[in-house]
């Protein structure tokens, strides 16, 4: 059965921490994940490995965090114009057995509004 995931991003009061929902039940996990420093009321991107141990293809549907009033699920590429752009998607597609990687200048979750400044730990 299919199911659509949601990753959790997380802080401490310290720097930036990021954690994200695994599942050993269903094989879903998300690795290596981090940010670039951004300031508070700015936005960020945040960057991961997710992998999807199991045998059925998979999807991730969105990302939460407390650390930004929104976030979304981009994909950075360069238009037409030779201009990169940023464009929303709906989902990430998890291929079973598979990996996909949120990398700079690719796909990303991006944080808008930041309520505080991210930071490396
Ligand atoms: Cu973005």
């Amino acid at each position: 059965m299919k199911t659509s995931w949601k990753i959790l991003i997380a802080t401490l009061s310290v720097g930036l921490f990021l954690s994200a929902c695994q599942s050993k039940m269903t094989g879903i996990e998300a690795i290596e994940i981090w940010a670039r420093p951004a300031i508070k009321d700015g936005n960020g991107a945040v960057y991961m490995a997710v992998k999807n141990h199991s045998d059925q293809a998979d999807e991730l549907v969105a990302a939460l965090t407390d650390v930004a009033n929104v976030v979304e699920l981009h994909k950075s590429e360069v238009n037409d114009q030779g201009v990169m752009v940023m464009l929303k998607q709906d989902s990430f597609p998890l291929p079973a057995r598979g990996e996909f990687l949120l990398e700079p200048g690719g796909y990303h979750i991006m944080v808008l509004g930041l309520k505080r400044d991210l930071k490396w730990c």
